[in-house]
């Protein structure tokens, strides 16, 4: 039916050291995940995209690579890694890793080297730059996890640039051995029987300019982004990384790109791009207020929402594929995001679920959503151990945030919401671990937990597996999968509306995104009802001429209509 292996896929996303830990020593690891592969089997996915395992100091949770041939011991071994990949390939699951390339960490034998001398052989593999006579930064560019993108090296008298954490230098894409070899590394992993790759932040790998931008912040810095990302020339480098790599293996590719330009994002996936797929934030970055005032919470509304979500598939039609999800180890949990506090419940979660599910592209769940999981607020910032947090945390500080105002936005925006434990039973440490987890629990696994929603066959749990199975087998497959996409009550303030349709065969989905009763009229004759999230309803008084119904609070439903 369809063109690629992976136009039917659904991907679970790992987060390592959160998901399971084997040894006890309050980590996650891959003997953790092999564990698991029979749970997400039984969920009924088809790839997996683990966050990195490569070796690192993780000083960002492995985005912080000091050498790509092998795994972090907090991890495992490559004996378990390939293990994994064995296992997982028996239960018909495929291995995606996380491709960070970006840069690296500093503790990389190439930065160690790059570091030593202006004439040492790896220095060009970095961004290095003499400071401006003033002896400040060579350029006023803020890295994204705050501060200046610019360290100084006494060594050598040179800054070298960042555009994450100082422990991250970027690699210099401009150096042809550099780049020979990353794409070394690509293949050795690729030879190993990967899916695919996630490859992270590579909207960033092309610098321009050089120059000082406008200021954004309290703080005197310009965003790196205007410097730094999607630069004249980027697709170049890409493509010659596809051609190096990705284009002589089977695989699937998915790119981190952040970036408001539509065609820009076009160009970046598809056949003719460099990936197969791209991530686009315009949905989940809706609460995000750009420039200076980045710690504000942004005002959206349902129509927003939905204009974003439609942009999105328009932006992949045809031939293109769009990414689905809601979350990932960046992001927030979507409960918190989407709803009121007092309106998350099973109907609600559900309701989000089949939102994203239902349209068209590749869905990514990740680790937790598919249990209902929600974020955590720590009182004390003490217990945040992401660096992002702790930069954001000072900065907002600086800018004369007081205390309490910060702590919301660190409750609203960290991405420790998401990586806190994965709760698979009320046990002790959520059955994650037997000893302290590296990050602590979110208190609500008591309730919310692995074990409690498998007994139960109404929870969150089942209706991920009911939609999964929806794409995968079930005879609606190819209408979800690759049927067109055609928004319906663009201007409603309560609905999400949409049609999917495929050689003259429509289905309908109409949620219900507000905890109140609301109206649906639509001039479509109900043929089947395919899902709810009501299931002890009695939907005959649906089976009318038209669509005429009192949808109950975050009531979703699945019609084949003609
Ligand atoms: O650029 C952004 C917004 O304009 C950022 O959100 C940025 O692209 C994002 O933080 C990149 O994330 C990825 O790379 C980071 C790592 O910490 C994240 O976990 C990863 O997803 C550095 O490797
Ligand atoms: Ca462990």
């Amino acid at each position: 039916m369809t063109e690629k292996w992976w136009h039917d896929s659904v991907i679970y996303q790992i987060y390592p050291k959160s998901f399971n830990d084997s040894n006890n020593d309050g980590i996650g690891d891959l003997r953790g995940i092999i564990e698991k592969l029979d749970y997400l089997n039984r969920l009924g996915i088809d790839l997996i995209w683990l966050s990195p395992v490569f070796s690192s100091p993780m000083k960002d949770n492995g985005y912080d690579i000091d050498d790509y041939y092998a795994i972090a011991e907090q991890f495992g071994s490559m004996e378990d890694m390939e293990e994994l990949i064995a296992e997982a390939d028996k239960r018909g699951i495929g291995i995606m890793m996380d491709l960070v390339i970006n840069h690296s960490s500093d503790q990389h034998r190439w930065f160690k080297e790059s570091r030593k001398s202006k004439d040492n052989p790896k220095r060009d593999y970095y961004i290095w730059k003499e400071p401006k006579a003033d002896g400040s930064p060579p350029t006023n560019w803020r890295s994204i996890f705050g501060g200046s993108a610019w360290t100084y090296d006494q060594q050598t008298e040179q800054y070298y640039l960042h555009t994450f954490a100082e422990e991250q230098p970027d690699l210099n894409w401009e150096n042809k051995e550099l780049r020979q070899e990353l794409y070394q590394l690509v293949n050795w992993w690729l030879d190993k029987g990967l899916a695919g790759f996630r490859v992270d932040a590579i909207s960033y790998i092309k610098k321009s300019g050089f120059k000082d931008q406008e200021v954004n912040g309290p703080d005197g810095l310009s965003s790196i982004f205007e410097a730094s990302a999607n630069q004249p020339g980027i697709l170049n480098l890409l493509d010659e990384l596809k051609a190096e790599t990705f284009s002589n293996y089977q695989i699937v590719t998915v790119a981190e790109l952040y970036t408001e330009d539509n065609k820009r994002m076009q160009e970046f996936a598809g056949d003719a791009g460099p990936f197969d797929l791209v991530f686009d934030f315009r949905h989940v970055d809706l609460d995000l207020s750009e420039g200076s005032e980045w710690f504000k919470a942004r005002d959206w509304d349902l129509i927003e929402l939905k204009e974003r979500l439609n942009e999105i598939q328009k932006t992949y039609a045809g031939k293109r594929r769009a990414t689905l999800f809601w979350e990932n180890h960046d992001q927030p949990r979507s409960l918190n995001k989407y709803l009121n506090e007092t309106e998350i419940n099973e109907r609600s979660i559900k309701m989000l679920a089949a939102v994203f599910m239902l349209q068209r592209g590749i869905p990514f769940i990740y680790q937790g959503q598919e249990i209902g999981m929600s974020n955590v607020k720590f009182e004390n910032i003490d217990d945040y151990q992401d660096l992002a947090t702790h930069g954001l945390y000072q900065e907002a500080l600086k800018a004369g945030y007081d205390k309490e105002e910060v702590m919301e936005v660190v409750w609203r925006r960290s991405r420790d919401n998401s990586r806190t434990p994965m709760q698979w039973s009320d046990a002790e440490n959520a059955g994650f671990s037997e000893a302290e987890p590296w990050l602590k629990l979110n208190p609500n696994y008591q309730q919310i937990n692995v074990e409690e929603n498998l007994k139960d066959d109404n929870s969150v749990f089942y209706f991920y597996k009911e939609l999964i199975k929806l794409r995968k087998n079930s005879p609606y497959q190819e209408i979800i999968v690759d049927g067109k996409y055609q928004p319906l009550l663009k201007s409603d303030p309560n609905l999400i509306a949409y049609l999917r349709e495929k050689e003259g065969e429509r289905l309908l989905l109409a949620a219900n995104f507000k905890n109140k009763e609301v109206e649906i009229n639509l001039d479509y004759q109900v043929e089947e009802i395919i899902l709810s999230n009501y299931p002890e309803f009695d939907y005959r008084a649906l089976k009318a001429k038209r669509l005429d119904y009192q949808l109950s609070p975050f009531e979703t439903i699945l019609l084949k209509v003609k």
